[in-house]
């Protein structure tokens, strides 16, 4: 069994059985710029503490898998240089060579699992970027929805990708996606999209007693839970569209690939809504952090039952 670094609090919410959020790396080292990201990052933390469960912030340092990173750990790998962007493929290479890595959706569900953590916050997942039928990019994090049991509340799919195409691989993969409180499927900076999402929830008891369903039922995977973000919050799909699109095309004539695409388009989002698309990112991400901590609470009280 791999050896877990807990952070003090961490530990202290395992031994007297409490609730635990899982919370991803990648967010802070790729998503969003310093000073910011360590400042969300702490905020979004607390919100969980406020909700009545306890944070864990999940990133391997020198070697080591964290489950719950101390406030100066945070505050190191938030405006460390070079830090690696960890997904299954590469999580295990990072720990053997001594590494330091933040860990996407992905990578954040394996260690999760290993945590016994069962519920995890995110801002977006990945999926399948527009254009895959030619660049056959898609996120390793929807496979791993399909094999790693851990309901990840996420605001839908980030709108740079193809939300059609992703729903698919989601359904084709087996994924339940659970739209939270409405019926379309979120897309990310924006509450709606066109797409209807194939189930709807409007408790965090609800989708505790589902994930624990899957379970009984002997089904490997976890649910993807698509929570919009609040209205006042979001910037309308239509003003958007032309901005991802323009980013999309500076994506191709730099020849940006691979692991790069994701953190290049946020930041190129970011430059051209002069900051915009980052506030909407703080406000979605907080919205999952609080609906995540409902979720891990009402999967303990079944627990205890
Ligand atoms: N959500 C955000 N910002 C992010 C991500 C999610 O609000 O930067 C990260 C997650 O770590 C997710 C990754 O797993 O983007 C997807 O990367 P890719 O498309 O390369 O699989
Ligand atoms: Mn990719």
């Amino acid at each position: 069994m791999i050896d877990l670094q807990f952070s003090t609090e961490v530990r202290a919410a395992r031994d007297a059985g409490q609730p635990i959020v899982a919370l991803e790396s990648t967010i802070i080292t790729h998503g969003m710029p310093h000073p910011q990201n360590v400042e969300v990052a702490a905020q979004v933390e607390q919100d969980i503490r406020d909700a009545g469960a306890t944070p864990a912030t999940i990133a391997v340092i020198e070697g080591r898998l964290h489950v719950g990173l101390e406030p100066e750990e945070l505050a190191q790998l938030g405006q460390a240089h070079g830090v690696s962007k960890l997904s299954r493929a590469d999580m295990a290479a990072c720990l053997a060579t001594g590494g330091t890595g933040a860990t996407t959706v992905a990578a954040t569900m394996i260690a999760a699992r290993h945590a016994g953590i069962e519920v995890f916050a995110t801002g977006g997942i990945g999926g399948v970027h527009q254009g895959a039928e030619t660049s056959f990019d898609i996120s390793a994090d929807l496979h791993e929805l399909a094999q790693t049991p851990v309901t990840v509340v996420a605001a839908g799919a980030k709108a740079i990708l193809d939300l059609a195409k992703t729903l698919e691989v989601l359904e084709t993969l087996g994924v339940p996606v659970i739209a939270h409180g409405q019926d379309a499927f979120p897309a990310f900076w924006s509450a709606q999209s066109p797409l209807k999402a194939p189930l709807r929830m409007d408790s965090a008891e609800d989708i505790a007693r589902a994930h624990a369903m899957r379970r009984e039922l002997g089904l490997p995977g976890g649910q993807l839970v698509a929570n919009p973000i609040p209205e006042a919050d979001q910037i309308p799909a239509t003003e958007l569209a032309p901005i991802i699109a323009e980013a999309q095309r500076d994506a191709a004539t730099h020849c940006i690939t691979g692991k790069a695409v994701t953190p290049y388009l946020l930041q190129r989002i970011f430059e051209r809504t002069e900051g915009r698309s980052l506030t909407a990112n703080i406000a979605l991400v907080r919205n999952n952090a609080r609906l995540a901590a409902r979720i891990a609470q009402a999967l303990c009280t079944r627990r205890g039952a």
